[in-house]
C-alpha cells in the first residue's frame, strides 16, 4: 500500500506494508486507490455525457468514503467502487477506463505533491458538500468542480497546469463552506453563545460524533420522551448553538474530547456511540458492542444505519447499557467543567461595533485564530502553551477539534467578550473568513495588513482544502503545524514560503515573540 495523506503518516513519508498508522489495511488502501481511479473514470465519463444529480452524489459519496478515518470496511468500499461503474454505465454506453493511481504515487514529485493537493483538497471538500446536500443545498460550481479536479488528477498535466487547479480547488471550497454554512443556519438558525457542561447525567445515554447535523437532529427526534440523554463529541460540539437543535431538552452536553483519545474515553462507558463522519479509530473488543456508524463511516463488525436512518439499534443498546447509576463529573484536559461554544459569524459580527472599538482603544491588540484539527502524535501541546501563553489583551478565536487542547480554559474576557470564542466546526473557517474580510473593511485594509495571526494545525484532508481557501484567498504568514504535510514536496514547499509565507510552527514563545514583535 501506499497512502501519505494525513499528518500522522509512518515515519512522516507515507503509510506502506500491511497497514497504516490510522488502521486501515492495505486491502482497504488499495481499494480506496481504485475507487479513486473509478471517480477519475467517472469524471472523464462525465467530458462528452452529461452528469445528473445522481452522479454528482455518487462523486461525493466515493470521496467522502477515501477520507482518513471515515471507512476501514472492503465489503461497503467495494459495494461503493461498484456504484461508481454503475453511474458510469448509466451514463454512457461508453464509459471512459478509470484510471490507474499507481500512476500519481509515481509520478515525479512536484506532480505527485500538486495532484495530492488538488485530490486530497477535493476529498475534504466532498465531506461539506455532501452535508451541505444532506439539508437539500447543492451549487452548480462546487459540483462542476469535482469533475473538472478529478480530471485532472487523470491527466498528464505539468506544473503550470496543475498550480491553478490546485489554487481553485481552495477557491471553490469557499463557495462550498458559504454553502454549507447557509444550509446549517437557515436549518437550524444563527449559532448563539452556549455553555456546555461536561457533565453526564445519571441514565441511558448515546454520544453523538462526526459532523452531521441532520442526523443529530433526526436521532434527537427520534429519542424524544424515551428517557435518553444525547450528548456531543468531538466535532459534534458547536451542534449546542443552533437553537433549532438547542431546543431539545435531552441534548445535554459533550462526552470526551478530541477524536484521538476515543480508544481511552469509550472504554468501559455504558453509553452507545453513533458515528455520522471522521474521526473514526477501530474500535477496541472491549466497546465494539456500542459503537454504531452511517452515512458513508464503516467498520467491518460494527451495526451500521442505513439511509432509513432508523436508530432502533442505538437507541436499544443505549437502552440496554442504561448508562452511569451517577451523575459523572468530567472534566476538560485542563479542568475545565464546561466548554463555551455557538461564536460564528452571526454573533462575532453583531457586535462587530464593540470589537472595533476595543481595538481603537487599544484593549484588543491581536487577534489570534488557532485552530484545525487535533491527532495523536506528540508536539500538539504546542498549541495548549501558545493559548495560554497569549497577552491578555488579545483575543483568541478557534474552531474544529484542535480546540479541545484549550477551550476548557478561563482566560477571562474583554469588553464583555470572552477571550475565547469557539467559532464551531473545522468548516466554520467560513466564519472566521467572513470575520477577517468584515475586520479589513471597517480598518479600510488587507486582512493581512490586519492585526491578526492564523496559528493552524492539521491532520486530515479537511484542513487541506481549508488552507487552500486561505490561499487562494490571498491570506499570508500562516503558521502551520505540527509538522508539514508529508505530500508537499521541496519545490512545491518553496513556492508557498515564496508567495504566501508560510511558516513551520517552532515554539509557541518564538512564534509568539515574532509574531507581536
Ligand atoms: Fe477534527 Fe477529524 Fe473537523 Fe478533521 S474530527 S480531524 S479537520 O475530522 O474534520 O476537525
Ligand atoms: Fe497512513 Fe494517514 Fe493514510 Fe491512514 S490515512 S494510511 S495513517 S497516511
Amino acid at each position: 500500500m501506499f497512502c501519505f495523506q494525513c499528518e500522522q503518516t509512518a515515519m512522516g513519508t507515507g503509510c506502506t506494508g500491511c497497514a497504516g498508522v490510522c488502521g486501515k489495511s492495505a486491502v482497504e488502501a488499495g481499494l480506496q486507490d481504485v475507487l479513486t481511479g473509478a471517480l477519475v473514470g467517472l469524471a472523464r465519463t462525465c467530458q462528452t455525457a452529461a452528469p445528473t444529480a445522481k452522479t454528482y452524489r455518487t462523486i461525493l459519496e466515493g470521496m467522502f468514503t477515501t477520507i482518513t478515518n471515515v471507512n476501514f470496511n472492503t465489503t461497503t468500499t467495494q459495494a461503493m467502487v461498484d456504484k461508481v461503474h454503475a453511474e458510469a454505465a448509466a451514463l454512457s454506453s461508453t464509459p471512459a477506463a478509470d484510471y490507474d493511481m499507481n500512476q500519481m504515487w509515481n509520478a515525479d514529485e512536484d506532480i505527485r505533491s500538486l495532484k495530492s493537493l488538488i485530490l486530497f483538497g477535493m476529498r475534504g471538500m466532498a465531506a461539506y458538500a455532501y452535508h451541505a446536500l444532506m439539508l437539500g443545498k447543492s451549487s452548480e460550481e462546487v459540483d462542476s468542480f469535482f469533475v473538472k479536479g478529478l480530471s485532472a488528477i487523470g491527466e498528464d498535466w505539468g506544473m503550470d497546469e496543475l498550480l491553478p487547479i490546485v489554487m481553485e480547488t481552495g477557491k471553490v471550497n469557499l463557495t462550498c463552506m458559504a454553502l454549507l454554512d447557509e444550509a446549517n443556519t437557515t436549518t437550524y438558525g444563527t449559532p448563539v453563545p452556549t455553555t456546555v457542561p461536561l457533565t453526564v447525567e445519571k441514565g441511558p445515554f448515546i454520544v453523538v460524533t462526526g459532523h452531521d447535523l441532520k442526523d443529530l437532529e433526526l436521532l434527537l427526534k427520534q429519542t424524544e420522551g424515551k428517557g435518553i440523554n444525547i450528548y456531543t463529541h468531538g466535532e459534534m460540539l458547536p451542534a449546542h448553538a443552533y437553537p433549532e437543535l438547542k431546543k431539545y431538552k435531552h441534548l445535554k452536553g459533550n462526552f470526551g474530547t478530541a477524536w484521538q483519545n476515543q480508544q481511552k474515553e469509550f472504554d468501559g462507558v455504558p453509553g452507545a456511540f453513533l458515528f455520522t463522519t471522521n474521526c473514526l479509530m477501530p474500535p477496541r473488543k472491549s466497546y465494539i458492542d456500542r459503537v454504531f456508524t452511517t452515512e458513508v463511516v464503516s467498520f467491518d463488525g460494527v451495526t451500521h444505519i442505513g439511509e432509513d436512518k432508523d436508530f432502533t439499534p442505538v437507541i436499544e443498546k443505549a437502552l440496554e447499557l442504561g448508562g452511569y447509576s451517577e451523575d459523572q463529573h468530567f472534566t476538560g484536559i485542563n479542568g475545565g467543567s464546561t466548554v463555551t461554544t455557538g461564536f460564528g459569524h452571526g454573533t462575532v459580527l453583531s457586535v462587530a461595533d464593540k470589537v472595533i472599538d476595543a481595538v481603537k482603544a487599544g484593549a484588543i491588540k491581536h487577534f489570534f485564530l488557532v485552530g484545525g484539527c487535533d491527532g495523536a502524535r506528540p508536539g500538539r501541546n504546542y498549541y495548549t502553551e501558545f493559548v495560554k501563553q497569549t497577552p491578555a489583551d488579545t483575543v483568541v478565536l478557534t474552531l474544529a477539534c484542535g480546540k479541545y487542547r484549550f477551550n476548557d480554559l478561563d482566560l477571562g474576557t474583554i469588553g464583555g467578550l470572552p477571550r475565547i470564542m469557539d467559532m464551531g466546526q473545522c468548516n466554520d473557517a467560513y466564519s472566521a473568513i467572513q470575520v477577517a474580510v468584515a475586520l479589513a473593511k471597517a480598518f479600510d485594509c488587507g486582512v493581512n495588513d490586519l492585526p491578526l495571526s492564523m496559528v493552524l494545525s492539521w491532520y486530515e484532508q479537511k484542513a487541506v482544502c481549508i488552507l487552500l481557501t486561505l490561499l487562494s484567498l490571498g491570506i499570508k504568514n500562516i503558521y502551520l503545524g505540527p509538522t508539514l504535510p508529508a505530500f508537499v514536496s521541496k519545490n512545491v514547499l518553496n513556492y508557498l514560503v515564496e508567495n504566501f509565507n508560510i511558516t513551520p510552527t517552532s515554539t509557541p514563545e518564538a512564534d509568539l515573540k515574532k509574531i507581536l514583535g
